[in-house]
């Protein structure tokens, strides 16, 4: 369930201060925000005595590994799931609110009979854990953990203070997205002030792409489309094009922010054949139209202004049904005003 902070707080401390062995935990392929939190919580732990590891569904990208080097643990206590879990008395789960954003991690940690706490940012009805923090409006995860630390007294020390800000920079795509608040930007300052290097942080998450990369970049550039009168701008990657660059699925997160750069777009689609069949869709927009009731209409899920889901089809007839769907959302959030929201 949700509480305040100040509820939160007690029972985090106390259910923290009574484990030996804790288990951090994220979503499929982890980015700057959820190995951020990571590695600045592993060390808050690891400052309180505890035994710590972490443990993510997917690999963590090299361009984020960094992280885990100013988290203070051994890179043998980050693993990567499903298979068996390493003992815990406490789960801790950061940025992901749902088991299904886990794959089959999700369904080994669902079982665990350890207590489990969460912080996150997302939206959602239902809340997975015995006690969440969970702030939509906060920018990343790492707001929200840097909140936690002040509010409990909590020494934030020089990789810590890196480790948010790599979080909150990440997912503010650079204090560029919607979801950068007056709130933000002074938490950052602040990580500033304890350490934390714009200039070097800015580089490993913004200056760090691959030429394989910028080639996936080119290809998907070279092909957008646009419909409703350049309203919604899309394009898609298929599988010979990964295959062709040298790159996979993950590597194209990120082309999409290029689309939604261009002037009068208000809604992005990218389209990703995946290796195993099936098509991964990912929407963005600029709050209109919400682009989680988007992807719900299709049987994914997300926030207001990013979402996806993944279809078991082929990419021509997934690009057809998922265009016409994004028309009608579009005519459909006309006049419903533009809300403000988070952005991931
Ligand atoms: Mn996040």
């Amino acid at each position: 369930m949700a509480m305040s902070l100040i509820e939160f707080c007690e029972r985090a401390r106390a259910q923290i201060a009574a484990a030996e062995r804790v288990l951090l935990a994220s979503h499929i392929f982890p980015e700057a925000d959820s190995v951020g939190s990571e590695a600045a919580l592993a060390r808050h732990l690891l400052q309180l005595g505890k035994q710590v590891q972490v443990c993510n569904p997917t690999p963590v990208q090299e361009i984020y590994r960094f992280l885990i080097d100013l988290s203070g643990l051994p890179h043998e206590a980050w693993i990567e799931g499903p298979d068996q879990l390493p003992a815990h008395d406490l789960v801790i789960l950061l940025d992901v609110s749902h088991w299904d954003y886990m794959g089959a991690l999700g369904k080994i940690l669902a079982r665990s009979p350890a207590p489990k706490l969460l912080f996150d940012h997302h939206h959602n009805e239902e809340v997975i854990g015995d006690a969440a923090l969970i702030d939509p409006q906060a920018s990343a995860t790492g707001e929200v953990l840097y909140r936690y630390f002040l509010a409990t007294g909590a020494e934030i020390d020089t990789p810590m203070a890196a480790s948010l800000y790599a979080s909150i920079l990440f997912d503010t795509g650079g204090f560029r997205f919607r979801n950068t608040r007056d709130e933000t930007v002074l938490i950052a300052a602040e990580l500033i002030r304890r350490g934390a290097s714009h200039i070097e942080t800015a580089a490993r998450l913004f200056e760090n792409e691959s030429f394989p990369r910028v080639e996936l970049l080119t290809a998907a550039l070279s092909r957008v489309k646009s419909e409703a009168q350049g309203r919604i701008a899309w394009t898609y990657l298929t599988g010979d094009m990964f295959q062709r660059t040298g790159t996979t699925a993950v590597d194209a997160d990120g082309i999409i922010d290029h689309l939604m750069t261009v002037r009068g777009v208000d809604l992005a689609v990218l389209f990703r054949e995946l290796p195993g069949g099936g098509v991964k869709v990912t929407f963005r927009s600029k709050g209109t139209p919400d682009v989680s009731r988007l992807a719900e209409q299709l049987g994914g899920g997300g926030r207001l202004t990013a979402s996806g889901v993944t279809l078991q089809r082929p990419l021509k007839e997934t690009i057809s049904e998922v265009l016409g769907v994004a028309r009608s959302g579009l005519s459909a959030g006309d006049g419903a005003g533009g809300k403000e929201s988070d952005h991931g």
